[in-house]
């Protein structure tokens, strides 16, 4: 690979010692085999089948990267670049068809996972575990409608005991949830993502009610997390040894301008976006914005639920890919009211036509280092100095059809942004943040929900024309190398 330029002025070496280094993934978005070996249909199964032109390429996950049946030559790659772990979800319907213990256990889903796992610990990579990505079992959604009732708080209760119960003497690092709040934001509020809940106005959704739904989820996710932090601890911490925590889905907001309204729209936008997920898990309660904005379609926590939040989490997981700016937006009113409409923000990528950071073929997605920093340095002064993992941070390219396999594998801009967001995380930990580790996001190509197969974020190409092959893209190349604590030179 040519260019000096990409040479990092760090290794592995300058962050601290027991640091782990991975690559992320979700079932659905890997997996495939949908219906085979006795999984039962999860949310995503029935939405992309239901609504194939809610997914911009009218794909699914039906085959998607094939794990299920490639787990044992992936992990040759994964072990080939060095990682120290790899990320990976259950599927909830995989292991629980039913999604309840009395709907029967899967004995070839279980199996599957301990085969992934051993195959991992034996070639020396620590898996870290999602117990939920988004991919709710379909028989719960049809049973009480999902995270909608507080009566999944029981069966995902059952499903965690059993996870731990299985895996947990191996499994050392458990997400209860990935992004419960772009879950409730994108599933019930925008409607875009399964279960595709929201009110018509904002788009075509027939059902669902974007004022409500997207806090009644949130709070059954929360409380569902809290009470497997809770079994976890008690029930297996002493002989599992292992640590809990949650991804939160975590970009960064900047006041567009000095005033002190932009100023407060930026706080307001994070707290109803992160603050959302961080203020209950930490001190107990949702954010005391949300809760005299929203008022009465906020739900509340008992003493007793306030309890059980406060603090369950041995770490918190961060997804974070972008930043941009925040304005106050006193128009978005109430005539109208939804979630997305509450923070009363105006959220933008330029400003007086110069963008935030670096555009990037994704329209959301600005390169803008700095973010990942400001982030965790607000979270560590205001969350009380949390254990801070980076669970995802990568950047998504169009899927261009029409580039040969040689460009397409010359990602140099995936290994710029890699590079300048280490490098911007290692200066918060250097200022006395503690981030513990590093994930990116994904290592391979993969079915981008509501995007299908037409971005691209992996560190591995995958050839969907032909097998589904893998290859790895210079990206790969470089993450390799610094694992291997050299810079890469010409
Ligand atoms: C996160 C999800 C990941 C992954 C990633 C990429 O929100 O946890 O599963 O999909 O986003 O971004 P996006 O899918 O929004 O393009």
């Amino acid at each position: 690979m040519a260019g000096s330029s990409l040479a990092s002025p760090f290794t592995r070496e300058s962050f601290p010692e027991g640091f782990i280094f991975g690559a992320g993934s979700a079932a659905y978005q890997y997996e495939g085999a949908a219906d085979e070996d006795g999984k039962g249909p999860s949310i995503w199964d029935k939405f992309t089948a239901d609504y194939p032109g809610k997914i911009v390429d009218h794909s699914n996950g039906d085959v998607a990267n094939d794990l299920y049946h490639r787990f044992r030559d992936d992990v040759k790659l994964m072990k080939e670049m060095g990682l120290d772990s790899f990320r990976f979800s259950m599927s909830w319907s995989r292991i629980l068809p039913k999604g309840k213990m009395s709907g029967g256990v899967n004995e070839m889903g279980v199996q599957f996972y301990n085969n992934l796992i051993d195959e991992l610990l034996a070639t020396g990579i620590e898996p870290f575990v999602t117990l939920f990505h988004w991919d709710t079992p379909q028989a719960l959604e049809d049973e009480y409608g999902g995270f909608l009732s507080p009566k999944i708080m029981d069966d995902y209760l059952d499903y965690a005991d059993l996870c731990f119960r299985e895996f947990g003497d191996r499994v050392k690092y458990w997400a209860t949830l990935n992004e419960p709040n772009f879950f409730s934001k994108f599933g019930y509020a925008y409607g875009y993502d399964a279960p595709g809940r929201c009110s018509e106005y904002i788009g075509n959704c027939s059902s669902g009610n974007s004022a409500t739904e997207p806090y009644k989820v949130t709070h059954n996710l929360l409380l569902s997390h809290a009470a497997a932090f809770h079994l976890y601890k008690q029930r297996y911490q002493a002989s599992q040894k292992g640590m809990i925590g949650l991804s939160v889905s975590s970009n960064w907001f900047i006041p567009i301008n000095h005033t002190s309204s932009s100023f407060e729209a930026a706080s307001r936008i994070f707290d109803f976006e992160i603050g959302w997920i961080l203020h209950p898990i930490v001190f107990g309660t949702y954010p005391a914005t949300m809760r005299s904005i929203v008022g009465s379609r906020l739900p509340t926590f008992t003493a007793e639920q306030s309890l059980m939040l406060k603090h369950s989490y041995d770490f918190i997981g961060f997804n974070h890919y972008t930043t941009s700016y925040a304005a106050d937006d006193p128009s978005s009113s109430s005539v109208n009211l939804s979630y997305t409409t509450d923070s009363h923000v105006t959220v933008t990528h330029e400003k007086d036509g110069v963008p935030l950071g670096e555009p990037t073929e994704l329209s959301w997605l600005y390169i803008y280092p700095n973010g990942i920093r400001d982030l965790v340095r607000y979270v560590n002064r205001k969350y009380n100095n949390p254990s801070i993992i980076i669970t995802e941070n990568g950047l998504g390219g169009s899927n261009n059809d029409s580039k040969s396999l040689k460009d397409a594998i010359q990602d140099y801009m995936r290994i710029k942004y890699h590079r300048s967001y280490l490098s911007e995380l290692l200066k918060a930990i250097k200022e006395g943040v503690d981030v513990k580790g590093y994930f990116a996001w994904s290592l391979f190509d993969d079915f981008e929900w509501y995007d299908g197969y037409t971005y691209r974020f992996g560190l591995h190409f995958i050839d969907y024309k032909n097998n589904l092959t893998r290859y790895p893209k210079y990206s790969a190349l470089w993450f390799k190398q610094f694992l291997q604590q050299r810079n890469i030179s010409d």
